[in-house]
């Protein structure tokens, strides 16, 4: 079995301070959990960047002055910015982002309910201009996919040679209208995906540990972090990313899966070494 990736997801772009006084804002607070995400054993950082009262942006400068801190700060950590954005947000914002030199971002594989009237647009077109930008700028996607259909997507398009490999899959699950995060549900996405493809769970709420505990078991990797989980445990907040992290961190060791480096997390993957010149 591999060694275990373990993604930090630091700030999300809907959960807030009120929800969670450690969710970060500004560029000094981003870099705060991400060095402490690192400290605890992350090897890749999921980033929204927010303007200073919170709210989300895909502004290219605020990526770049939030990656370059995290940078300075953090090595080599691999650090993949989102093009999900906000819901409501247009693909032409969503994607400006990958106007700057990144190494790694976010391809959301589907459209789905997100609760109330909110709806995470992500059609097929969408999809498809996302692979290509990305692959033509060589950014390596972390393809999103929230329930089955979206993985059947990313198949179709892989038979259509639309979606270059290597495949690394995001099984997003528990959200509130969308797949559910058992056991169950588990198993019919990593049995789904092509058998080359690497894959990491992200258990919303109270699936972030449980699924983190199975992928574990099964080669997969985890993501954490305060934009998919707010607690600790029932009913106690988590005093910022580094305790999430440190919680998978100990699983790990509970299963004898050592946790992988940056540079160890991009072999595993099938990433280019990391070439601190042209990436930011
Ligand atoms: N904030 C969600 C609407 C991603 O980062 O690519 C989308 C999201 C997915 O978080
Ligand atoms: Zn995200």
């Amino acid at each position: 079995m591999d060694k275990l990736i373990i993604t930090c997801a630091i700030s999300g772009a809907e959960v807030m301070k009120t929800h969670n006084p450690y969710v970060p804002y500004t560029p000094v607070e981003m870099v705060r959990e991400a060095r402490e995400a690192v400290e605890a054993g992350a090897s890749i950082l999921h980033v929204h960047a927010r303007e200073d009262d919170g709210t989300p942006t895909q502004s290219k400068a605020r990526y770049e002055t939030i990656i370059r801190a995290i940078r300075e700060t953090c090595g080599d950590v691999i650090i993949q910015p989102s093009t999900g954005g906000a819901v409501g947000m247009s693909m032409d914002e969503r994607l400006a982002v990958c106007d700057l030199p990144l190494e790694m971002a976010t391809l959301d594989c589907g459209t789905l309910n997100f609760g109330g009237d909110a709806i995470f647009v992500n059609t097929e077109n969408d999809i498809i201009r996302a692979a290509k930008l990305m692959s033509e700028r060589g950014i390596y996607p972390e393809l999103e996919c929230f329930e089955k259909g979206h993985i059947d997507t990313v198949l179709r398009l892989i038979k259509k040679g639309l979606m270059p490999a290597p495949h690394h899959f995001s099984f997003v699950l528990g959200t509130p209208c969308g797949m559910q995060g058992s056991a169950r549900d588990f198993h019919f996405m990593r049995e789904s995906i092509p058998k080359d493809a690497t894959y990491s769970v992200v258990g919303i709420g109270r699936y972030e540990f449980p699924l983190a505990e199975l992928a574990i078991q099964y080669g997969g990797h985890v993501r954490v972090g305060l934009e998919d989980n707010i607690y600790l445990e029932k009913g106690v907040l988590a005093k910022g990313n580094r305790v999430l992290v440190e919680h998978v961190a100990a699983l790990a060791r509970q299963y004898n899966r050592p946790l992988a480096t940056p540079a160890e997390a991009r072999q595993i993957l099938g990433m280019e070494a990391f070439d601190d010149e042209s990436i930011l």
